[in-house]
């Protein structure tokens, strides 16, 4: 299956299109890493497939190398940011406190983080 088509106004598709400005911490093969507009910890950036699906359930379904990446383009930017520990999030869904419906992965660091999330 090819990936579907990308609505006209998801931002993460015009960030990956370069068609809106993003501060870009890492380009992947099939994934860009840059820093989230609304940091929640001293070091926050999202991990976002180059493709449009809206979760990453879905990415993992139908690119799995893809999903994969995100693990392994996290640990790159954890490395590069020289992040202790850190801890990767995955909001699906809307109750799951997802507000952007493409399929990213949440890198936070740089804080000690507390359990249970909110
Ligand atoms: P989520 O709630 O999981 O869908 O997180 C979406 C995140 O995306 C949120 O933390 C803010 C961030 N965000 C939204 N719009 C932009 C944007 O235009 N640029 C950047 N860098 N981040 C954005």
């Amino acid at each position: 299956m090819t990936a579907p088509e990308c609505p006209d106004d998801c931002v993460f598709c015009k960030i990956v299109a370069g068609d809106i400005p993003a501060e870009i911490v890492h380009a992947g093969e099939s994934t860009l890493a840059f820093r989230d507009t609304n940091p929640q910890a001293p070091t926050h950036v999202l991990v976002v497939s180059r493709s449009h699906y809206e979760t990453a359930a879905e990415l993992a379904h139908h690119e799995p190398m893809s999903a994969a990446e995100m693990l392994v383009v996290a640990g790159k930017v954890a490395e590069q940011e020289g992040m202790a520990g850190y801890r990767m999030v995955f909001n699906t869904g809307r109750e799951g406190g997802q507000v952007v419906p493409h399929a990213h992965l949440h890198v936070l660091g740089g804080r000690s983080m507390g359990w249970p999330p909110g």
